[in-house]
Formats: C-alpha cells, sequence, structure tokens
C-alpha cells in the first residue's frame, strides 16, 4: 500500500486514553531500544513522526498514529518497550499490564508486529507472547530489527535459525532495517495480506449476519438522544 499520509493521533497511559475505535489497528511491540518507533517512521516514511530514543524505555505511553493509504487509512500503535531491566519491577509490571490490556481489549486489533534484535536470541517472553497473539486469533509478524549491523553472510544464518525458533509461518518473518530500509517494502506486503484477510472475514461476517435474522429491524433505536438538550 502506499502511504499518502500520517498523523499523530492520541497518546494513551491507559484504557481511558485509547481513541475512539473505528480503523484497523497494527500494534508494533518489542523490548526496549529494539527499534519500534524507528521502524513505524521508516513504514511511513517519515523522520521523526514517532519518537526515537537514545535512552531506552522513555517511551512508557502508547502512540497512535492514523495512516492514510491508497486503499485505506488505518491505525499504527506503537507499545511502550517491555523488558528494560533498568526501571523497577513495579513500573515493568504496570507496563506489562497495560500491553496486556491493550492487546486483549481492542476490538479493532488486525495484527500485530513483534521486533526483535536480529543480534540476539529469543526470550520465553517472547515466544510466548507469539504463541498468545496465536491463541487470541490476532496474526503475528515477527520483524528483526537492525540487520545493517550484520554481515550478509551472518545475517543468512541468523535469519535461518530465528525462522526455525518461532512458529509463525516462515514468509511471515522479515529481516528489516530501519537505518537503510531493507526490508520495509517486504514488511509492507505482509501487513497489506493480514489487512486483506480481516477485509474477507468481516465480509463473511456480514453476510451470515444478513441471512440471520434481519426481522427485528429496530436496534432498540433511542432516538433523540439528543445532544442539543441546552437550550
Ligand atoms: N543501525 C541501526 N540502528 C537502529 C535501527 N533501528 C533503530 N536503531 C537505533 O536504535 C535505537 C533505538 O531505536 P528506537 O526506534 O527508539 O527503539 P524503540 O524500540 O522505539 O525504543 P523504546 O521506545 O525506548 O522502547 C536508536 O538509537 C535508533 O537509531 C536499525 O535498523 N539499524
Ligand atoms: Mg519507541
Amino acid at each position: 500500500m502506499k502511504v499518502l499520509s500520517s498523523d499523530w493521533e492520541a497518546t494513551a497511559s491507559g484504557v481511558e486514553g485509547f481513541p475512539e475505535e473505528g480503523l484497523p489497528e497494527i500494534a508494533f511491540l518489542g523490548r526496549s531500544n529494539v527499534g519500534k518507533s524507528s521502524l513505524l517512521n521508516r513504514l511511513l516514511n517519515r523522520k521523526n513522526l514517532a519518537r526515537t530514543s537514545s535512552t531506552p524505555g522513555k517511551t512508557r505511553l502508547l502512540h497512535f498514529y492514523r495512516v492514510r493509504g491508497s486503499e485505506r487509512s488505518l491505525l499504527f500503535v506503537d507499545l511502550p518497550g517491555y523488558g528494560y531491566a533498568q526501571v523497577s519491577k513495579g513500573e515493568r509490571l504496570k507496563w506489562k499490564r497495560l500491553i496486556e490490556t491493550y492487546l486483549e481489549v481492542r476490538e479493532p486489533l488486525v495484527g500485530a508486529v513483534l521486533l526483535h534484535d536480529v543480534r540476539r536470541d529469543l526470550t520465553d517472553d517472547e515466544v510466548d507472547l507469539l504463541s498468545w497473539l496465536d491463541e487470541q486469533g490476532v496474526p503475528s509478524v515477527l520483524a528483526l530489527t537492525k540487520i545493517d549491523k550484520l554481515k550478509p553472510n551472518a545475517r543468512a544464518q541468523r535469519l535461518k535459525k530465528l525462522r526455525a525458533e518461532v512458529a509463525i509461518v516462515a514468509s511471515r518473518v522479515v529481516a528489516t532495517s530501519s537505518a537503510n530500509g531493507d526490508g520495509i517494502p517486504q514488511l509492507w506486503q505482509i501487513l497489506d495480506s493480514i489487512l486483506a484477510q480481516r477485509d474477507e472475514w468481516q465480509e463473511t461476517e456480514f453476510a451470515d449476519s444478513d441471512e440471520e435474522g434481519t426481522g427485528e429491524g429496530g436496534e432498540d433505536a433511542g432516538e433523540g438522544v439528543g445532544e442539543s438538550q441546552e437550550s
């Protein structure tokens, strides 16, 4: 999909700050400093829309960005990095809960991109998260970041190893670099296919509900639930 424009939509420190549900959402998850904000900027062709930090763990909030594309609009959600050792255990737990809450309650969530530094081994946290998302029926993508830091030979090796360690189809494990743009078109292709899958699913849902009782007709229309009551 071609990105026409992108804007900040909302920043939230809890459920109450989430924007109204409507557009499909893609969540970006991963440890602190893995490159979430950088990848988001790259995907949107922006230098500084999502804030990148040289101090890991700075992003303690959820940031929603509206993406207007050639085929549709959607939201990208930059989730706070988890697992940063330098903050207190209590604080880490708080972030973890916030992330889990988002993933659990958010109806428009159509897919999740888990970012992982290509040079590191996967942690249990990450493997668990991927199976949990799978159980929830949320398609996930594993985006390996910072591949520019490895020589081509080492890249291929790491990619093979990491692909073998996750229960995700190999085509959904993609090597990326926000420094030089490698893997960005491939990642967009995967996201497009996830969005298209959701469209198909929704079409069948609506078709099914059309066939079932259309008899009721009125959804309890609270007419004149007026906003203009003051005068
Ligand atoms: N060489 C290289 N550096 C990268 C890449 N992606 C991110 N970085 C650098 O890694 C650091 C962290 O990047 P961020 O995008 O802020 O990471 P983040 O996951 O958003 O971090 P938090 O918001 O703190 O969780 C920055 O210094 C980036 O410039 C990449 O693909 N290649
Ligand atoms: Mg960030």
